[in-house]
């Protein structure tokens, strides 16, 4: 680290700024051994601060060539020049601060400020990359009116682009050009940025609601300009989903995209300029899986929705990140929900929510969705920020419900436009639109950990009441060793032998969900509450947290015939998939107990009988068959040292062997009737009968190797990706090694030149479930087609075999990841420090820990250690 200790920033630290920048001049010269940046600042001081107060602006590795007020150059007594800091002490009211910088895109590895990915240049400045551009007031409540000149080789970079509209264009005459851009939204400097690259575009158009015309361009190479139709028309159907749902039309003529191969996240929201990771945006059949489709669908549409939820209102401070993410997350899953199935996204976002994010709030990394401090804000940018901020706009929707949220949203996004503000505006709009008190809702925002909903019932026969007792509770986490009660909304039902009963509650008031009356929304707030429903003339088995109505531990005592008539019979997709995960995970830790014991008939009959029933949903049929991953079956066990990863693997393993091989003669038929001669559409119905078929492919693969022909006929067949990656994955993981090494190579063949195929070829090989795959990961790191410099491949290797491969718990493994952090460390620290997530969870894990433990130790003793990669480990040693 630079500094011995690095600072935390502190949200009761926030100061308004000093002084504010109204117009922002850049001139980028850009060659291919430095870059010249020449920034013209129209500064003045805010009403109310001392003329004496200096001025202190942010950077990082430039190198100061000119420095100049109003056209009179500062000398060295005018200014102090620090490593991440410029002080400028005396400054007048109002004037105009020139600088001139040099940079080094050309070496700047960590991929943030302006960087090369491979041939163009590009910015990322999200959250704090613009003071690797020049010295800025780089923070997101100082917003300014932007004009960009770009100058470069005019036959390498024929492509200029920046926020906006260009007004301006030169051929300079010497081999080089320029253009000028000019974006009249105000903005902070998180959200500029700048193209220069030999890009082809795909063009297309967007009438809006009023009738005006915005021009839509996909930018990328030569070689991809066939793999844009999906993001475009993605675009699209996003541009008119939000004028219809949420009244936000687009506000400029432009809207382009890049596409960029080295890029630390999935895409960037930049005013009209959304730089991409190209994974998250070239599509086709032959080369994206289903899952891809919709995630390119799914970001494409988050980085649009931000024009609003974070750029026409933007955040005051890094703090409130969740104010732009949590509701843009949000915006972009109703979205998905409304394109595709909501029922098969609620339950995908769930199990991720629980794998990963109740996963932090358990660890040393938990933080609230608004946290209250950092070292490096980067590190923030999380599933509790991003998911668990989400959900905790979805609980308001619930309770307010849908128009009322509506017009809250109308409110803040009217109230607010062109400001930088704070979670609590948010939730002031929400409360304003609807007349609710918010007031202890307002703690999901400042408590952290996963509360805790302990749930008992009585059946009172004669008086034909149920009661259910709730209690909350929430575990302590870092910082916040106890807990005030949640206001949360409870949705419920009662399931009797012919359906769902109608409901009556006594007194306490509660929404009523269901036009039936069959569903109600019980508001918990209290540590503990009585609910009790009267005229239940029989037993019913509740139906509780139906659609996941609040992002908690549901603690309830099922007993498994419960479960399986839940399964069977609920009404609320997210309930059936639920009582299916946990009649599964039972059967696991029934299994990992005593590992001769039979796996229950009634959790494989429940299979049988979802196999069998061709009516019902068959993405949903997939997801219920298969138990939960590793890793959610991990946190479910809240105590520390206690989880033992080979033996839950192992009887994980049984289960689904036990599964597959009562299921076979029903797997088969599936399997040969879910075969579709249809042309390939990524649409719901497509993606759910591929997705049902591949399971039973994987499973079939499970009961011998007379399926592996199965396997092989689809992998060469296979005119899709999802198909024959599918197929691919089966072979890796259940048959022999000189199969699955035969379809390997093979498919290196074939995709060789495809690089965002080459990522799936390593991440099958980081996923496959077996002891070797350690040593074939160490290999594959000096493969020619893994590049540490590129996040790509790092996620799609090392990434995934440590956060989801058992055979990363072993002491090999945890050096391979401590190695990979210390390397990347000096490269991109961004990526080491997200890198480390599996070694923060050690205090889980019964065997094993010490050697993680060291790791972390070691890790954390390197000289020079990033603040990025010291925050997580130094917090996950204490
Ligand atoms: N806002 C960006 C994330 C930036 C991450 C910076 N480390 C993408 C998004 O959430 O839309
Ligand atoms: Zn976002």
């Amino acid at each position: 680290m630079k500094n011995a200790q690095p600072a935390t920033i502190y949200l009761k630290d926030y100061q308004p700024p000093a002084y504010l920048i109204e117009k922002t001049e850049l001139d980028f010269d850009l060659h291919e051994e430095y870059s010249r940046v020449v920034a013209r600042l129209h500064i003045y001081r805010a009403a109310g601060v001392a003329e004496d107060t200096a001025l202190v602006l942010n950077g990082q590795d430039l190198e100061l060539k000119h420095l100049s007020i109003d056209g009179k150059a500062l000398d060295g007594s005018d200014y102090t020049l620090a490593d991440e800091s410029l002080t400028i002490h005396r400054v007048p009211d109002r004037f105009v601060l020139e600088s001139a910088v040099h940079i080094h895109p050309e070496i700047n590895t960590s991929l943030e400020g302006l960087y090369k990915s491979r041939t163009m240049f590009c910015t990322q400045c999200e959250a704090e990359g613009f003071r690797k551009i020049t010295w800025y007031l780089d923070r997101p409540d100082v917003m300014s009116v932007y004009t960009v000149r770009v100058e470069a080789d005019a036959e390498k970079y024929p492509v200029l682009l920046s926020n906006g509209n260009r007004i301006d264009r030169h051929d300079l005459g010497n081999g080089r050009h320029s253009a000028t851009w000019h974006d009249p939204f105000p903005k902070p400097a998180y959200l500029f940025a700048l193209v220069a690259g030999n890009l082809v575009s795909v063009d297309d158009s967007f009438t809006t609601c009023s009738g005006r015309e915005v021009n839509l361009h996909i930018y990328v190479e030569e070689k991809d300009r066939g793999k844009c139709d999906h993001a475009m028309n993605s675009l699209k159907r996003a541009m008119r989903w939000d004028e219809e749902v949420f009244g936000r039309e687009y506000d400029l003529e432009l809207f382009n995209i890049v596409a960029v191969d080295d890029f630390n996240m999935g895409a960037m929201e930049n005013k009209s300029l959304n730089i991409f990771n190209s994974s998250c945006v070239l599509a086709s059949p032959e080369i994206t899986t289903d899952a891809g489709f919709q995630t390119i669908e799914a970001i494409v549409a988050h980085e649009y929705f931000h024009n609003w939820s974070g750029n026409r209102v933007t955040c005051r401070d890094w703090f409130q990140l969740s104010l732009k993410e949590g509701f843009t997350v949000f915006r972009d899953a109703e979205f998905s929900s409304d394109m595709g199935s909501r029922t098969v996204k609620r339950v995908e976002d769930v199990a991720l929510l629980r794998s990963a994010q109740f996963a932090e709030d358990a660890g040393p990394m938990a933080h609230p969705v608004r946290p209250d401090s950092y070292i490096e804000i980067s590190n923030f940018y999380t599933v509790t920020v991003y998911e668990k901020g989400a959900e905790v706009v979805g609980m308001c929707h619930t309770l307010l419900g849908a128009e009322n949220f509506r017009k809250g949203s109308d409110l803040y996004f009217e109230r607010h436009d062109g400001q930088a503000v704070t979670c609590e505006e948010f939730v002031k709009a929400m409360e304003d639109a609807s007349g609710r008190d918010l007031t202890q809702f307002r703690r999901w925002y400042s408590q952290s950990g996963t509360p805790v909903l302990k749930v008992s019932t009585h059946y009172d026969e004669n008086a034909e009441t149920y009661t259910l007792n709730v209690a909350q509770s929430c575990p302590p986490t870092p910082g916040q060793p106890s807990k005030e009660p949640f206001y949360m909304p409870f949705a419920v039902g009662l399931l009797g032998d012919a359906g769902h009963l109608p409901l009556q509650l006594q007194d306490a008031p509660a929404n009523v969900e269901s036009a039936d009356n069959t569903a109600m929304v019980l508001i918990v707030s209290e540590p503990e509450q009585k609910f009790v429903f009267t005229g239940v003339k029989e037993e019913p088995v509740p139906s509780l947290l139906r659609g996941f109505s609040a992002p908690v531990r549901l603690d309830y005592n099922y007993s498994d015939a419960d479960l399986s008539v839940l399964m069977a019979r609920d009404d609320d997709g997210f309930v059936r998939w639920d009582a299916a995960q946990q009649l599964s995970s039972r059967a696991i830790s029934a299994q990992q107990n005593n590992p001769d014991a039979k796996v229950s008939d009634l959790l494989l009959e429940a299979g049988r009988n979802l196999l069998s029933d061709r009516s019902l949903d068959s993405a949903m049929v997939a997801n219920m068959l298969l138990p939960p991953d590793l890793n959610s079956l991990a946190q479910r066990e809240t105590r520390e040292f206690a989880v033992d990863v080979h033996g839950l693997h192992s009887a994980r393993e049984a289960v689904i062997n036990a599964m597959a091989e009562y299921w076979e003669d029903l797997l088969l038929a599936r399997y040969r009737e879910l075969a579709s001669a249809q042309p390939y559409a990524a649409n719901a119905e497509q993606i759910a009968a591929r997705s049902l078929r591949n399971v039973c492919l994987s499973l079939l693969l499970r009961c011998g190797e007379q399926y592996w022909d199965l396997a092989q006929t689809q992998f060469a067949d296979a005119t899709n990706m999802t198909d024959q990656l599918a197929a691919l994955r089966a072979l890796v993981f259940y048959a022999d090694e000189a199969s699955a090494d035969a379809a390997l190579a093979a498919f290196h063949e074939q995709w060789q030149h495809e690089t965002l195929v080459m990522n799936q070829w390593l991440q099958v090989q980081a996923l496959n479930p077996r002891a070797a795959s350690l040593v074939r990961v160490q290999k594959l790191t000096q493969h020619a087609d893994f590049d540490i410099k590129n996040p790509n491949k790092v996620r799609s290797l090392i990434g995934a075999f440590c956060a989801a491969n058992p055979y990363f718990h072993q002491s090999d493994g945890y050096k391979l990841l401590g190695d990979t952090i210390a390397t990347l460390d000096n490269i991109n620290p961004q990526i080491a420090a997200r890198l480390a997530t599996p070694l923060t969870k050690w205090r889980k894990y019964s065997k094993g820990h010490e050697l993680m433990q060291a790791e972390l130790q070691r890790l954390v003793d390197k000289p020079g250690l990033s603040r990025d990669v010291y925050e997580v480990v130094s917090k996950s040693l204490q």
